[in-house]
């Protein structure tokens, strides 16, 4: 049944009832369907490492994943920063994880790094962008659709004691309505115990005074609130990676050996390694895998349908279906083409007007001239014709007198002869 207000249709959902069940049915085992679907289909997970050349990006990698990626370091004298990503098939016991790690190369070696983070925002929009696009096909095929989102960023701060650089809290701001950001320290064996306490509180009140959000672990589920409440007083978390491994007692570790001692990576009174994979593995990858869809995604999927004229309210904030906006759309753009080209029809009338003007104002000029050239012509014409008359009186006359000088010769002649 539907309601109508001023406001539109209002559902009324129908009254629910709790009945009980005389027997087993059987739905009970939904979560294992779901267990086991997820098994079959296997995880994605992928982690964007933002941090200096050679601060041991790979080497913790390395040691989270407990393999070896086989990475290469990267050159200091890269004009940009550039992102590399690689894919991993891993499995532990039965289940596939399919992980992907992407590094930033060349981070922080630029005199100018201004625009350091700008790779980093474009590089997570293209995954975002790619994965609207796939989502927006009319045949989708989502299932089998490798997701590059990024899940979390951990984000390796330098061990310097001194709190935060502006690359850091500028590159972090940018990114945290973006992506989950896990600040961390990276190696933590270089900096000491009393010195870091004050370091990480440095950083945490400059993040905060900077506005920069960063991830929080969730609370709001009961089996892990308690240890991810922990857990966010110890953030960012000191690190030590290595890929060497010692032999301590009857066990081998991962560790680094100095002159004066061996640090434990997975040693937790020397670092907090294990508490980072406590919380990136094994508690909380769901719910980063969650946020990035629920929270990150739809932020970006919001903006960009807002940007391609989408929305759920109109001007009068009354709702809209997307169909009703894209018939409005749709009519608008009709519309503008039949503007454009009413616009250029005019523009080609107006042209040809000109252009017929311009004709007819060189049409009119040739026969002025023409009329110019005729007239000249004529009065050349009469001018000569005069000469010629002229000429031909003078001749005439000329030929007159010549006639009359002759005769007048021949009679003087006479008269002498007579006097003979
Ligand atoms: N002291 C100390 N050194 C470390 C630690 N992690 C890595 N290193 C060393 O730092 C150097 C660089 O480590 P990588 O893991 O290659 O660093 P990266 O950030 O991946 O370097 P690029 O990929 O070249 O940018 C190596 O010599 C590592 O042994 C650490 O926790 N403490
Ligand atoms: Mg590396």
């Amino acid at each position: 049944m539907a309601a109508i207000d001023t406001n539109g249709p209002v559902k009324i959902e129908p009254a629910m009832r709790t009945l009980k069940l005389s027997g087993h049915v059987g739905f009970d085992s939904l979560p294992d369907q779901l267990v086991n679907k997820s098994v079959q289909n296997g995880f994605v997970f992928n982690i964007l490492c933002i941090g200096e050349t050679g601060l041991g990006k790979s080497t913790l990698m390395d040691s989270l994943f407990n393999t070896n990626f086989e990475s290469t370091p990267s050159p200091h004298n890269l004009p940009t920063v550039k992102l590399k990503a690689h894919t991993y098939e891993l499995q532990e016991s039965n289940v596939r994880l399919k992980l992907t790690i992407c590094d930033t190369v060349g981070y922080g070696d630029q005199v100018n790094k201004e625009d350091s983070f700008k790779a980093v925002v474009d590089y997570i929009d293209a995954q975002f962008e790619a994965y609207l696009q796939e989502e927006l096909k009319i045949k989708r095929s989502l299932p089998s659709y490798h997701d590059s989102r990024l899940h979390v960023c951990l984000y390796f701060i330098c061990p310097t004691g001194h709190g935060l650089k502006s690359i850091d809290l500028v590159c972090m701001k940018k990114l945290d309505t973006k992506v989950n950001i896990i600040p961390i320290i990276a190696k933590a064996d270089t900096i000491s115990k009393t010195e870091l306490q004050k370091f990480k509180s440095k950083i945490i009140q400059e993040l905060q005074a900077n506005g920069v959000e960063i991830y929080q672990f969730p609370v709001d589920d009961d089996s892990v609130s308690d240890v991810n409440g922990a857990m966010n007083t110890h953030i960012p978390f000191a690190v030590v990676g290595s890929t060497d491994f010692v032999k301590i007692g009857n066990k081998t570790v991962r560790a680094r050996q100095y002159p004066w001692g061996t640090v434990q990576v997975e040693n937790e009174s020397h670092c907090d390694f294990v508490k980072l994979r406590e919380m990136l593995i094994r508690t909380n990858m769901e719910d980063m895998r969650d946020k990035t869809h629920a929270r990150h995604y739809e932020l970006y999927r919001r903006r960009r349908l807002a940007q391609m004229g989408f929305s759920d309210v109109d001007a009068d904030n009354k709702p809209v279906s997307f169909q009703q906006t894209f018939e409005q759309k749709r009519s608008a753009h009709l519309l503008e083409l039949q503007q454009k080209a009413d616009e250029v029809r005019q523009m080609f009338v107006q042209r040809v007007k000109e252009k017929e003007a311009e004709l007819k104002e060189a049409e009119k000029e040739l026969h002025a001239k023409f009329d110019k050239l005729k007239k000249e012509h004529t009065e050349e014409k009469k001018r000569l014709e005069e000469l010629r008359k002229k000429i031909e009186d003078d001749t005439i006359e000329f030929n007159r007198r010549k006639a009359q000088s002759a005769q007048s010769t021949h009679t003087l002649t006479l008269g002498k002869s007579k006097k003979k």
